[in-house]
C-alpha cells in the first residue's frame, strides 16, 4: 500500500492556449482518487497548490511571457513536492509542463537530503530543453529539462537546487525538437529515446536498461508524463499534439514496467487541456495509466510466467 498525495497545479501560463488550469478538476472528476483507493492505496488530496506573489522581474529574451508567475509557481511547487515526499508519493495534477520547473526541483532537494541520487524519466513528444534565453516561442513549458540540468540561461530564476546529471535523465517518445534543443542534447550525456528508438527496439529493453541503473544506484525516480507522449488519436486533449506518438499498449506497458520496478517516487501528469477533450476520454486514459503505474493488471499472475 502506498500513501498517494494528490497535488493540484492549475497553471496554464507556461504556454499560450488557455485550458490546462482545468486539469486538476478533470483528474478529480475522472476519478483519480477512486482509482487509487480501489487498488488499496491510501489517498490524500492536498488540494491545489497556491503560488506566492509574483516577483517583479524581467529577462533579456523578449519572447518570454509570464516569467514572474512561473517563478512564483516554481517556488511553491518545489516546497509542496519536497514536503509531500516526506509523507508519501506525490502525484502532481497539472497544469502545463512548466510545473516541472518546480516539481523536479522539489524532488532534487528531497533526494539530496535523503542522500540518494535523483533520476528523471521524461515521457513526452518534446525534449523541453530550452533555456529562458534560447526559447523562441517564449513558452516556459519548453524549459524544465534544461533547468533541472542546471544549465546557464535561467536568470532570474533561483538556481536549480541540486542539478540532475544528464546521465540520470531518460526521455521517451521524443518527436519534436527545436534546433537549439538539438544542439543542447548533443552537448550533454542524456538518453534520448526518440520514437525511432521505440519503433526499432520496442519500449521494454530501453526502459529496463534505465530502470536497472536507477535500482543499482538506489536512486529516487521522478516520472513526468506529458499527455502528448501519447498518440493524438487516443489523447486529443492537448494543445501541442504531434502525430506518431505512443500507442495505448506502449503507454500501459511503460506504466506496468514502472510498477514492477517499484522505483517511482514522484509523478507529474501534465499538459491535459480538458477544453480540448472528447467526453473526458483523455482524462480517463491518463487516470487509467496511473492505475497501471500503481498496480492494476490485466491478469494478476502469482509469478511472472513469461
Ligand atoms: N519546443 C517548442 C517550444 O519551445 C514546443 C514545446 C512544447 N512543449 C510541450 N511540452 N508541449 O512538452 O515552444
Ligand atoms: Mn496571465
Ligand atoms: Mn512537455
Ligand atoms: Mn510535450
Amino acid at each position: 500500500m502506498t500513501h498517494c498525495i494528490l497535488l493540484g497545479a492549475p497553471l496554464d501560463e507556461g504556454q499560450r492556449r488557455p485550458g490546462c488550469l482545468m486539469g486538476p478538476a478533470a483528474y478529480r472528476v475522472a476519478g483519480l482518487a477512486q482509482t487509487l483507493t480501489a487498488l488499496n492505496h491510501q489517498v490524500e488530496d492536498r488540494g491545489d497548490v497556491v503560488p506566492g506573489p509574483a516577483p517583479a522581474v524581467t529577462c533579456a529574451n523578449p519572447a518570454v511571457h509570464h516569467l514572474p508567475q512561473m517563478i512564483a509557481w516554481t517556488q511553491a511547487l518545489r516546497g509542496a513536492v519536497d514536503d509531500a515526499l516526506q509523507d508519501g508519493l506525490p502525484i502532481i495534477m497539472g497544469g502545463d509542463h512548466a510545473l516541472a520547473l518546480g516539481t523536479v526541483a522539489g524532488a532534487a532537494v528531497h533526494a539530496r537530503r535523503a542522500g540518494r541520487p535523483l533520476f528523471v524519466l521524461w515521457l513526452d513528444a518534446h525534449s523541453d530543453i530550452h533555456t529562458v534565453q534560447t526559447t523562441t516561442s517564449g513558452n516556459l513549458h519548453g524549459t524544465p529539462i534544461a533547468y533541472a540540468l542546471g544549465l546557464p540561461g535561467f536568470d532570474p530564476f533561483p538556481p536549480f537546487p541540486h542539478p540532475v546529471p544528464g546521465q540520470n535523465i531518460c526521455m521517451f517518445g521524443i518527436r519534436s525538437v527545436d534546433p537549439a534543443e538539438h544542439a543542447a542534447m548533443l552537448a550533454i550525456d542524456i538518453t534520448v529515446n526518440d520514437m525511432r528508438v521505440l519503433d526499432e527496439h520496442g519500449i521494454v529493453a530501453p526502459l529496463r536498461a534505465f530502470l536497472d541503473r536507477v535500482q543499482a544506484e538506489n536512486g529516487m525516480l521522478h516520472v513526468s508524463l506529458d499527455v502528448d507522449f501519447l498518440d493524438p488519436s487516443i489523447a486529443p486533449a492537448v494543445g501541442t499534439t504531434v502525430p506518431g506518438g505512443a500507442t495505448f499498449r506502449e503507454a500501459h506497458l511503460v506504466m506496468e514496467l514502472l510498477h514492477e520496478s517499484g522505483l517511482v517516487t514522484s509523478l507529474d501528469l501534465v499538459e491535459l487541456n480538458p477544453f480540448l477533450d472528447e467526453r473526458g476520454r483523455t482524462a480517463k486514459l491518463m487516470v487509467d495509466l496511473v492505475g497501471s503505474l500503481m498496480g492494476r493488471k490485466v491478469f494478476d499472475r502469482p509469478t511472472r510466467s513469461f
